[in-house]
């Protein structure tokens, strides 16, 4: 690399949810050098099933960034089998949260390290160093933080609501019980307070259900405002729709506009930058408008390629923003 040209950025926090979030994950990791990209992630969808502790957003993360995701869902091991599951059809219990054979050892093993006392941060850094992940992985909180949905037919667990009920009924509100009694981990702060920190990504996953949950945690706003490190969101919305799953539905009922600029305002002073998707460039000014600087580019993450094109277009354009100033309280 020639001198004219500046480092590359190394030291990364992308917070994360979800599928979309996974696959922007994967594309930072594949550019970052090993051990330079933190994903803080989403533990709101937690849930206790069969008895089980499931915690779906980590899992999605562990198996997209150890390759091992089922290409198809975007959840849940790739050749998965399902004997499990068909044995617990035959004897009449639960199956509508589908756990492959692969997947049901990852659950089981999770609740009896739990049961021993381990922390949901110690179990998700030793898999992931077993699972040869080179990204360090944490969970937003060591607490219980669940997210529950007020609906048209009452308030619904969040894989009620989002799995049992394929995200049908009308969303009023959303809350994170336990998130004001919960705090990030000493790790999330750490990475978060990291001197070193040159990024911050705000992953395309649904503001709402995936990112709101970690932002909701007692001083992440305060932290993440206070790091000298610009803070970029990408847009969840391709041509006004979500590229997977229930966001655009769930601004709709909200009375939120299913726009990138509706998007940004949730965010509000979070942002540094915002990531539009080109089939949106003719938003650009609504978000130009805000202050808000903006980089249009393709968003949309189909192949391995496009996750690590779309890494090195945001972390190029975080590198333009440089340091920004502390923003106002
Ligand atoms: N999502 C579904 O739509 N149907 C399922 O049966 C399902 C099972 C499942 C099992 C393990 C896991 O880690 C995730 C699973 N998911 C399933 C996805 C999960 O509900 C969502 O990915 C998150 O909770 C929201 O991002």
């Amino acid at each position: 690399m020639n001198d004219r040209q500046p480092r590359p950025i190394q030291r990364v926090v992308a917070l994360s949810g979800g599928v979309g979030g996974a696959k922007m994950a994967l594309g930072l990791q594949h550019v970052l050098p090993p051990g330079e990209l933190t994903v803080i992630v989403n533990t709101g969808d937690d849930f206790e099933h069969l008895g089980l502790a499931i915690s779906p957003d980590l899992d999605t993360a562990l198996y997209t960034l150890a390759g091992l995701a089922n290409p198809e869902t975007g959840w849940g091991r790739r050749a998965e089998t399902w004997t499990f599951m068909q044995a617990m059809q035959d004897l009449g219990g639960e199956t509508w949260f589908r756990l492959g054979d692969g997947d049901l050892a990852l659950h089981v093993e999770r609740t009896r390290r739990l049961k021993m006392a381990a922390s949901l941060t110690e179990i998700t850094a030793d898999l992931a160093q077993r699972l040869g992940i080179p990204a360090q992985l944490l969970p937003m909180t060591d607490a219980p933080v669940r997210t529950r949905v007020t609906t048209d037919i009452g308030e619904l667990d969040f894989q009620d609501y989002f799995v049992r009920r394929q995200c049908q009924p009308r969303v009023a509100a959303l809350r994170f019980a336990g998130a004001d009694a919960a705090a990030p981990t000493p790790q999330v702060c750490a990475a978060l307070t990291d001197p070193a920190l040159e990024a911050i990504i705000l992953c395309p996953s649904n503001p709402y259900l995936s990112i709101d949950p970690i932002l909701a945690l007692p001083g992440v706003r305060e932290l993440l405002r206070a790091s000298g490190a610009p803070v970029i969101a990408i847009s969840p919305l391709v041509g006004g729709a979500a590229v997977k799953g229930p966001t655009a539905k769930i601004m709709t009922e909200l009375g939120i506009s299913v726009s990138p600029r509706a998007v940004a305002q949730h965010y509000g002073e979070l942002l540094d930058g915002f990531v539009l998707d080109a089939r949106d460039a003719a938003s650009e000014n609504q978000l130009t408008a805000l202050g808000l600087p903006t980089l249009v580019t393709d968003t949309l993450m189909k192949t391995l390629d496009d996750r690590i094109r779309l890494a090195r277009a945001v972390l190029d354009y975080a590198r333009t923003l440089g340091n920004h100033q502390e923003k106002q309280p």
